[in-house]
């Protein structure tokens, strides 16, 4: 792409999904880029009011709770209904799948596309200033279908986009739509999503690893044979891995795709913690975008899972392709 860096030329998120649709070869309808202006829309909305639900929170101000005198809703329950609003009302989202929705919500109304989202990721840290984010995948509806489960229980390599938007000091939006990862900051003032980071990606190694080790004693042997070597001294550095976890996957997985190294939560138990749907597909079709890599406990690549129910877990590996093929090495899986 040309020098997009120009302060007086840049590229907004609408402009940018313009410019890849011209781009590549494939008619493109238009439908995408409405959807993606949904999406946006929600995103901007829900940074907005995660500002001013910090201060109601944390300030308790006036009129927090609505006329009939209920709590404050819990941000999630607000970014849910925020979400479910938008695509809703964007005329193109038949299907949706939220972490916070028990079932699938399937929209009157024409619309080819099928969402699948996290609204707010992470917002048991919110109080605690941690940043949360939302997560999205986006399945085109199979031929010829009017919108059901089965528009969703496929595998990741199915999805036509997918990104997170991490609401911090500012809000990131990374997003795929099958061709490479290119990463947008909200500009606040313009209400416009800008281009930061174009075509972005991920280190190929870095002696970081990212996991709660306080769920060391439910991992398999092997699992915890593999964490414990990487904190002996590595040949290749004379020194050992680093260790961060924020416990926000939203921004665990956005440090590991900016400096690179392994972001993993195995399997606790019978399962993941994480979700199949709207955590583990958007962030590994992310990574594997940004020349990264995602698995599962088994080694298997988490996009060619294939989910039974919309709300499945699975364990997950992802982060540089060096750094999870040490997993996979180490495990005996390659
Ligand atoms: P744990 C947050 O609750 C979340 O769903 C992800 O954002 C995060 O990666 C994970 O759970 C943290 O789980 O068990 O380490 O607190």
């Amino acid at each position: 792409a040309k020098d997009n860096n120009v302060n007086t030329d840049i590229v907004t998120l609408t402009r940018f999904i313009l410019q890849q649709q011209a781009a590549t070869a494939k008619q493109a309808t238009g439908e995408l880029t409405l959807l993606l202006n949904s999406l946006q829309f929600a995103f901007k909305f829900i940074a907005h009011t995660i500002r001013r639900a910090e201060l109601v929170n944390l300030i308790g101000l006036a009129g927090a709770s609505n006329s009939t005198g209920d709590d404050q809703k819990k941000l999630d329950v607000i970014g849910d209904e925020i979400f479910i609003n938008a695509m809703k009302a964007s005329g193109n989202v038949k299907v949706l799948v939220s972490e916070e929705q028990e079932d699938l919500i399937i929209f009157d109304g024409p619309g080819n596309y099928a969402v699948c989202c996290d609204p707010i990721d992470g917002s048991s840290n919110i109080d605690a200033g941690v940043s949360v984010g939302t997560i999205f995948g986006v399945y085109k509806l199979l031929p010829g279908s009017k919108g059901s489960i089965k528009d969703v229980l496929r595998p990741g390599t199915e999805m036509v986009a997918a990104g997170y938007t991490m609401y911090g000091a500012s809000a990131h939006l990374m997003l795929t739509t099958g061709n490479g990862v290119n990463g947008f900051t909200l500009d606040t003032q313009l209400g416009e999503f800008i281009l930061t980071h174009a075509n972005l990606k991920i280190p190929s190694s870095r002696t970081i690893y990212s996991i709660n080790e306080g769920n060391a004693a439910y991992w398999p042997p092997i699992i915890k044979k593999f964490i414990d070597s990487l904190k002996q001294t590595q040949k290749e550095t004379g020194k050992p891995y680093s260790a961060r976890y924020i416990g926000s996957m939203v921004a665990d997985v956005h440090r590991t795709l900016l400096y690179g190294g392994l972001f993993a939560y195995p399997v606790k138990g019978k399962s993941g913690k994480l979700r199949v749907l709207y955590e583990c597909f958007p962030m590994a079709l992310l990574l594997e975008q940004a020349g990264g890599k995602a698995v599962n406990d088994e080694g298997k690549r988490i996009l060619d899972l294939s989910p039974k129910e919309i709300h499945e877990r699975s364990g997950i590996w992802l982060g540089s392709k060096d750094e999870v093929d040490k997993f996979l090495t180490f495990t005996g899986k390659v």
